[in-house]
């Protein structure tokens, strides 16, 4: 238990109920693909294709999370965690996406919940973190709206089944990066690079939020849902017109196009425009009467995700023609190659909670890629990783202070796992993972969370 206010060492103590926690994702640290009956997803089929992942590696073994759940909650009771969010992967539970259910796959998340219940850890379930049933891509994946009827059926039953236990629900994490890096960029599953599929993908995704709120509400009464979203504060490169204007777009491309559907908003209008004025996208049918009233259901908090902020330079104007550039990123990247810029997440909460006006708000994900391996007696000295995370729960308290309902705050990641396209070259864990042998190293950055957690602030 902790008891701040008689630590005179905790100069920025939180508040009393705020939920300290750690985030992984089934996908990045389950393995066992083809144990129990679980179809195959978007990301198996994706990653056998040549060249879409840095190290040609997939997460058919990852941190073989789903053999060894029970030593790895008791490795968080043990780091003193009091949340632990995790996703649960759809295709454990309906291989072909719909229709028959595996029992082996709900019982594992069953037993998964009763543990983390047993160690004094609260679970909290995200339904969606990327790892569609391929058989849903076979039918047009989030392109068709039947995907969304089938994450409701599918939200239903994990609710269902946990949902006299699990009291804190996320929807969706990140749609941007599902929508953008999936189907625009195709530097994820399924790898699309259409426009068109970007827009109809974000579309759906948001629209199954939306119908799924209520029905976890049914299935869980009293529960608290939300989605996440990652978030980037952009900043214009220079003074200039032609910035500005480009920083509105990608503030309209990156957030808004999320932020303000949910809050009851629809599109965001300028954006629409630019949208027609461009002939972005020829078939807007997808958006039907009532689309945006469904995505709009009231949540109880926002998952914000934050790494990085943006500088934004406008491509419109030859650069010798545009203002000369006065905001440059910090002399500070993680392994990612992404700024550590601690203070965009003060600027960031403020700005949403200033606009949107959540009843709370939640960081599901915080955290920083850096590859410190353990030295020879066994430790791993990952200052940077502290630093980072130490700073940004400064940015934290400094947001808290100014009035920002943040109630809670969840370390991405509790140990290394498969990063996506850069396979297991990058290492964002507060544990370290050999994945040779599966061991797991607590870092210095958890051993110092965990103090953190015990004594309620930095
Ligand atoms: O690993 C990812 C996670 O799955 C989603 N948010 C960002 C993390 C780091 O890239």
């Amino acid at each position: 238990m902790r008891d701040s206010s008689q630590d005179s060492s905790v100069k920025s103590p939180f508040p009393e109920r705020f939920v300290w926690g750690a985030a992984t994702s089934s996908y990045q640290i389950e393995g066992a693909a083809d144990v129990d009956g679980r179809g195959p997803s978007i990301w198996d089929t994706f990653c056998a294709r040549e060249g879409t992942i840095a190290d040609g590696t997939d997460g058919a073994v990852a941190c073989d999370h789903y053999h060894r759940a029970a030593d790895d909650v008791a490795l968080m009771a043990e780091l003193g965690l009091q949340a632990y969010r995790f996703s649960i992967a759809w295709p454990r539970v309906l291989p072909k996406g719909r229709g028959a259910v595996e029992p082996r796959g709900l019982d594992f998340y069953d037993r998964l919940v009763d543990r983390l219940l047993a160690a004094g850890i609260t679970p909290w379930v995200t339904l969606y973190h990327w790892d569609l049933p391929q058989a849903l891509q076979d039918e047009g994946g989030w392109q068709a709206r039947s995907t969304a009827h089938a994450f409701a059926e599918y939200a239903h039953i994990v609710a269902t089944r946990l949902g006299d236990r699990v009291e804190h629900w996320i929807t969706h994490n990140e749609p941007w990066c599902a929508s953008v890096l999936g189907h625009l960029n195709g530097e994820h599953a399924p790898g699309l690079k259409s426009s068109q599929a970007h827009l109809e993908s974000s579309h759906h995704l948001l629209l199954s939020h939306g119908w799924a709120v209520p029905i976890i509400r049914a299935a869980a009464p009293g529960a608290q849902v939300g989605i996440t979203l990652n978030l980037v504060p952009a900043e214009p490169a220079s003074p200039s017109a032609a910035d500005a204007e480009a920083t509105a777009r990608f503030d309209g491309w990156f957030n808004r196009w999320y932020l303000d559907p949910i809050a009851g908003r629809g599109y965001p209008k300028d954006m629409l425009e630019r949208y027609r004025a461009e002939g972005y996208i020829d078939d807007w049918s997808f958006n039907r009467p009532g689309d945006l009233h469904a995505m709009a259901a009231q949540t109880d908090f926002l998952g914000i995700n934050y790494y990085s902020r943006g500088i934004v330079r406008s491509d419109k104007v030859p650069e010798e023609e545009n203002a000369p550039i006065t905001v440059r990123p910090r002399d500070e990247l993680t392994d990612m190659q992404w700024e550590v810029y601690a203070d965009g997440l003060r600027q960031l909460l403020e700005r949403v909670h200033r606009d949107y006006d959540h009843p709370a708000i939640y960081i599901t994900e915080n955290g920083a890629a850096y590859d410190t391996a353990p030295d020879a007696s066994g430790r791993v000295p990952d200052e940077r990783r502290r630093s980072y995370l130490e700073r940004h729960l400064q940015a934290c308290h400094r947001a808290i202070s100014a009035g920002v309902p943040l109630a809670g705050y969840f370390a991405w990641s509790l140990m290394d796992n498969f990063e996506w396209a850069f396979g297991y070259e990058k290492r964002f864990g507060l544990v370290w993972v050999d994945y040779e042998t599966q061991k797991r190293t607590p870092k210095d950055s958890a051993l110092w969370y965990r103090d953190v957690i015990r004594r309620g602030g930095v």
